[in-house]
């Protein structure tokens, strides 16, 4: 499976979700889709998208937050899944799209390539939720359903080691800020 496709399957979902993405190959292919004011691409802190994410699903309990993770960004931060797996926020689908590399900065092999299991990791940590899938109608499925399960999720990703043929895009990281905020802040697009 390919990232891009799985996130197009699920890219009319995400319409009216909060969606916070790791740098890098993830934002390129999303914003490739199409970029929309509710999704922000956490730059520069590799690790860190599920805790984003995790703070905007606590505070903002009406919506569905959605995170495009990445594996070798998730095993940088273990514990933010035990984090997660402590509050439970039951509007948090975290996706972890595990292509057994470092793609955005060169392809080195990443944990999960010597068998790291990153769903197995995520249960032991509590998280209520969690699957690995390979195919694109498995994520579709497997996304659909933890978006209506009203219990966290975390859905591992089987995907290729391929990336976008460029990384960078027009919108500037300042730009997807304030964007962002305003349309959190704005009530008339909230939401679900
Ligand atoms: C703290 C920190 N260390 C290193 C980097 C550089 N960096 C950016 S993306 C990336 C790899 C991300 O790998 P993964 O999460 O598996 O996503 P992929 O690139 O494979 O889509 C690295 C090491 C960074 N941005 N921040």
């Amino acid at each position: 499976m390919l990232r891009i496709d799985a996130m197009r399957a699920v890219y009319p979902q995400l319409e009216r979700c909060v969606v916070v993405t790791i740098m890098g190959a993830v934002a390129a292919e999303l914003q490739t889709i199409g970029h929309r004011p509710n999704f922000f691409y956490l730059q520069h802190a590799m690790g860190l998208a599920s805790s984003l994410g995790l703070g905007i699903a606590l505070s903002r309990p009406e919506l569905k937050v959605v995170v495009f993770d990445g594996d070798a960004s998730i095993l940088m931060n273990l514990g933010g899944l035990t984090t997660l797996a402590r509050y439970k926020p039951k509007n948090l689908v975290h996706v972890v799209f595990d292509n057994e590399s470092l793609l955005s900065v060169g392809g080195f092999p990443s944990a999960t390539s010597t068998g790291s299991d990153i769903a197995g990791i995520a249960a032991a940590a509590g998280v209520p939720r969690t699957t690995t899938v390979g195919t694109i109608d498995a994520f579709d499925v497997a996304f659909n359903e933890a978006l209506h399960a009203d219990e966290l999720s975390t859905i591992v990703a089987k995907v290729k080691a391929q990336g976008p043929a460029k990384f960078v895009t027009d919108l500037s990281l300042l730009e997807n800020r304030f964007q962002f905020k305003r349309w959190l802040c704005d009530d008339t697009s909230a939401k679900v």
